[in-house]
């Protein structure tokens, strides 16, 4: 199947920040390699809205903050299970930067998310409470674009959670899978593919665009 962008189309850069690169804090496997083929969509779509990932110190989302506690458990909170990660992304850091050769410039809008620190926010629309809205489904209708296509990092945690908010919400959603790559905690890249196409989420390649 191949996809013409349309002039109502968005493009949604999720997270591709230094700390989930090689080298970063919280680097997904060949976290970089995304970024050439993101440039090449960026240079195509007429609407590129970027997150950055937006912690303060001490979020409760890092293990340090919990004694006894180490990265990648998993640990129970009033919203859910919920992971625990090796400090990232922190506001101001040159960890939470847009890798430096990230096209960013055209981009129209930058969500930042996780900044409330006692809430993590992996979906652009939502944050892990499923209650506080970060406002990107209210800019998309009232700025009347239509189909989302996602990339960026991870694919299994940030990408995968925005795609299927953005599908509830009623958007046509696609996820360019070749312009991810995922954490891969327990299966969890199998998982999120599970669960994007059984919520008619498309999984799409960036050579399908013509
Ligand atoms: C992410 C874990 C923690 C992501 C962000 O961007 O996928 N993952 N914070
Ligand atoms: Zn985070």
């Amino acid at each position: 199947m191949t996809i013409e962008i349309r002039p109502d189309d968005a493009l949604i850069v999720i997270d591709v920040q230094n700390d989930f690169c090689p080298g970063g804090a919280l680097a997904v496997p060949d976290g970089d390699a995304v970024v050439p083929v993101i440039n090449g969509l960026i240079g195509r779509f007429a609407h590129v809205i970027l997150t950055q990932d937006w912690h303060p110190a001490g979020h409760r989302s890092f293990a340090s903050t919990h004694p006894g506690r180490q990265p990648f458990e998993s640990i129970a909170w009033s919203y859910g299970p919920q992971t625990l990660w090796p400090d990232h992304c922190i506001q101001g850091s040159t960890g939470a930067e847009f890798h430096p050769d990230l096209r960013v410039d055209t981009a129209e809008l930058v969500i930042r998310k996780g900044f409330r620190g006692e809430i993590d926010s992996y979906s652009a629309f939502m944050e892990n409470d499923k209650t506080s809205r970060t406002g990107l489904a209210g800019y998309l209708r009232e700025r009347r674009l239509n189909r989302l296509f996602f990339c960026g990092l991870a694919l299994d945690f940030c990408v995968g959670w925005s795609a299927l908010d953005g599908r509830r919400e009623s958007f046509p959603a696609y996820l360019i899978e070749d312009a991810c790559r995922a954490i891969d905690l327990n299966g969890s890249r199998a998982g999120a593919l599970e669960q994007l196409q059984a919520a008619d989420v498309q999984v799409i390649t960036a050579g399908q665009f013509v």
